[in-house]
C-alpha cells in the first residue's frame, strides 16, 4: 500500500467492537420497540393484485350480484368495501393453505368458523353503517382487519 493510505491507526481499532455493539442495540431496540403494524400499503396493493390474479383463476371472477372480499396472505382484499344496503358480501378465501374467519365483532355478529382455501361465506347488510371486522386467527398479530361501510 503506498504510505497515504488512510486507514485509522492502529490504536482506533479498539473503538469497533464498542461501535459495533452500539449499533447492534440500536438495531434491536428498533426490532423490539416497533409494534406489530399493519402491511404497508404497497405491500397490501401487491398482495391484493395477487389475491384478484388468485380469485379469477380460481372462479372466473363469477360474482353474481354479491361484492366480494379476498382473503389472501393475512389480508382482506379489499379492505375497505363500501356497499349500499341489502347487499350481500362474499369473504372468499383464495390462500392456498392458510385458513382464516370472518368476526363481525363490533356488530355481534359470531365469529364464523374456519374458512379454508376456496371456502366462502356470505352475509347480507341490511343497515347502514360502518362495520369493522377481523381473522379470528390472525387479527391481532398479523392485523388481518377489514371494514364494511355500508350506505344507504
Ligand atoms: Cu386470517
Amino acid at each position: 500500500m503506498p504510505s497515504k493510505c488512510k486507514w485509522p491507526r492502529r490504536g482506533n481499532y479498539r473503538f469497533l467492537p464498542v461501535a459495533a455493539m452500539a449499533s447492534a442495540g440500536l438495531v434491536l431496540a428498533a426490532i423490539l420497540i416497533t409494534p406489530p403494524v399493519a402491511l404497508a400499503d404497497e405491500e397490501r396493493e401487491r398482495i391484493c393484485a395477487e389475491a384478484e390474479k388468485r380469485y379469477q383463476e380460481l372462479f372466473d371472477g363469477e360474482s353474481g350480484d354479491v361484492s366480494v372480499v379476498k382473503m389472501y396472505k393475512y389480508n382482506f382484499c379489499p379492505m375497505d368495501l363500501t356497499v349500499t344496503a341489502g347487499t350481500t358480501v362474499r369473504w372468499i378465501n383464495v390462500d392456498k393453505r392458510t385458513s382464516h374467519s370472518v368476526w363481525l365483532k363490533v356488530a355481534g355478529i359470531e365469529e364464523t368458523d374456519r374458512l379454508f382455501p376456496e371456502e366462502s361465506w356470505e352475509h347480507q347488510f341490511a343497515d347502514s353503517g360502518e362495520y369493522p371486522y377481523l381473522c379470528g386467527p390472525h387479527g391481532k398479530q398479523e392485523g388481518m382487519t377489514g371494514k364494511v361501510t355500508v350506505v344507504p
